[in-house]
């Protein structure tokens, strides 16, 4: 049964040029692209999609970078699209995110924590429809 997920394509994605490259891969993979939006989020918007991590040590500076420039957010659909697109980014960490992978093969550690690894996808169908209705209702 097809299903749907949110990808946000972050701020560092954003600046460094690679929103065509990120769409690509999930296009060339058959996944098909519902919904589409830039957008300048803010700190109201990052609080609710990041509610699970409040209180953390690195929230707020997840917030900070969130909002730090446009991000781009799509509903994805397809046959197991949240596992494919989860399996397409890699790990959190871009140093560890295996080659072949998004983050493996365009990311990089900058100095300045695992944040910046270009591109957030829901994990779950209960996170996705939640995060579908903040970001692309
Ligand atoms: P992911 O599911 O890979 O997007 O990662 P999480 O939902 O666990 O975390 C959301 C974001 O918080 C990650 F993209 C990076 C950031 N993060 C940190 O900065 N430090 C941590 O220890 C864990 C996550």
């Amino acid at each position: 049964m097809s299903e749907r997920t949110l990808i946000l394509v972050k701020p560092d994605g954003v600046e460094r040029g690679l929103i065509g490259q990120i769409l690509s891969r999930f296009e060339s993979k058959g996944y098909t692209i519902e919904k589409l939006k830039m957008l300048q989020p803010t700190k109201e918007l990052l609080a609710q999609h990041y509610a699970e991590h409040e209180g953390k040590p690195f929230y707020q500076s997840l917030v900070d970078f969130m909002v730090s420039g446009p991000v781009v957010a799509a509903v994805l659909s397809g046959e197991r699209v949240i596992e494919g697109v989860r399996s397409m980014l890699g790990t959190s960490d871009p140093t560890l995110a295996a080659p072949g992978t998004i983050r493996g093969d365009l990311g990089r550690d900058w100095g300045d924590s695992v944040q910046k690894n270009l591109v957030h996808a829901s994990d779950s169908p209960a996170s996705a429809e939640r995060e579908i209705a903040l970001w692309l209702a």
